[in-house]
């Protein structure tokens, strides 16, 4: 009886273990790195374990917290735009400001030494309006794209189920902006929680034929209604962002300046940012200015977030206060610096400079990975 009840409690105990450690070796690298950031957590000044909250995969989601996630994005795309309306005729909704503020910053914030934080504080700006502005009680979901690298489109995140980001566009006759060829989709998205919305600013850099209309002014910032178009395929995903492609990027880089710019490739050879967003591709998602007019583009950036912490964490000591790269990725080779500011105006009530943005628990920041 009492042999029995132990081996029952080893079980018990095993199994516990087993779903804090979701096995993958990316989360390997991450429970490697664990010890130091809670370190860091116990020194923060800001953040505490009370109050830290835990981003999970999508696919580890329970459907009710999907449907709060859901439901708190088309909170978002129905409540009304905070800018002037003159200025950004094409920002009617909340959704819409973060999408103005992205284009509004874009040859400044890619290819830079900001890349990381800039996204990092967009992302975070974002999940904080969720909470703040639409009643959300939980965190910023990821896609770990290595999970689903084999078929995106029949994950949870892209099934087109109603606990999914709303599945591939209408299959048409397309073709590709030139990263894929063309996928399994090229039309509106029509299934799903999303199959109703409309992007409204852009496009600037649209990457689908046949185009989408074009924007009333040349800085996208006029009215443009037009329903999200999708291209789902595993073309990219299959073959540069499974969780063996995110283990080497995070192995291989051993500078900031490498780990973003081998994250950012895209051409020949795809880093896992390109990769991601073209999986994904079509309008707005497949637009270089645009993307964040995609709803599932924030699942995506926390999974660059995410593996931009699990990089920092391999040696937090050297790996945080650490930038490399241009303020502008139009020529103008003039370096990044920790102290330069990331202002998100509309979105975000105070600028940060670089150095405070860079721990997922300092600053404004206070967060965690499942
Ligand atoms: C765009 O950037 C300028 C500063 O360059 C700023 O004044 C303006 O508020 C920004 N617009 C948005 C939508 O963030
Ligand atoms: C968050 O909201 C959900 C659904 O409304 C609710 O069930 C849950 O108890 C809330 N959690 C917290 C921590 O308030
Ligand atoms: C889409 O819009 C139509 C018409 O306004 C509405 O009946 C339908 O419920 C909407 N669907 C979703 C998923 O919001
Ligand atoms: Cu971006």
């Amino acid at each position: 009886m009492s042999i029995l009840m132990s081996v029952l409690r080893i079980l018990a105990h095993a199994a516990i273990l087993g779903s804090l450690v979701s096995g993958d070796a990316v989360s390997d690298l991450w429970d490697q790195g664990k010890a130091s950031l809670d370190a860091q957590l116990a020194k923060s000044t800001t953040c505490t374990q009370d109050n830290l909250l835990v981003r999970q995969e999508w696919g580890d989601l329970e459907p009710a917290e999907k449907k709060a996630y859901i439901d708190a994005v088309l909170c978002l795309t129905t409540s009304p735009s905070k800018l002037d309306s003159t200025q950004y005729p094409g920002a009617k909704t909340r959704y819409d400001d973060f999408v103005a503020v992205h284009i509004n910053q874009t040859l400044t914030i890619h290819g830079t030494g900001n890349f990381l934080s800039w996204h990092r504080y967009f992302t975070w700006a974002y999940e904080n309006v969720l909470r703040t502005e639409c009643g959300y009680n939980g965190s910023q979901p990821y896609w770990d794209w290595g999970r689903w690298a084999a078929d995106p489109e029949s994950s949870p995140i892209f099934d087109g189920s109603d606990t999914s980001m709303s599945g591939n566009g209408e299959k048409i006759e397309h073709g590709s902006g030139g990263f894929t060829p063309a996928g399994n989709g090229g039309g509106c998205v029509q299934t799903g929680p999303f199959k109703n919305m409309t992007a409204n600013l852009g496009p600037i850099t649209p990457a689908i034929t046949p185009a989408p209309p074009a924007n009333p002014r040349t800085d996208g910032f006029g009215y443009n209604p037009r329903c999200l178009r999708r291209d789902i395929s595993n073309y990219l995903s299959s073959r540069y962002t499974r969780t063996e492609d995110i283990v080497s990027l995070i192995q291989t880089s051993t500078t900031i300046g490498t780990f973003q710019n081998t994250m950012q490739a895209a051409g020949i050879r795809m880093g896992v940012h390109a990769g991601g967003h073209f999986t994904i591709a079509g309008d707005p998602a497949g637009d270089f200015f645009t993307s964040p007019g995609d709803p599932a583009f924030w699942l995506h950036h926390s999974m660059i977030d995410r593996t931009w912490a699990i990089w920092q964490m391999q040696n937090l000591e050297s790996r945080l206060q650490v930038i490399q790269g241009p303020r502008s990725m139009m020529g103008g080779r003039e370096a990044a610096t920790l102290d330069d500011v990331v202002n998100l105006y509309v979105i975000a009530e105070k600028p940060y400079k670089i150095s405070e943005l860079v721990s997922i628990v300092d600053g404004p920041f206070c967060y965690t990975y499942a």
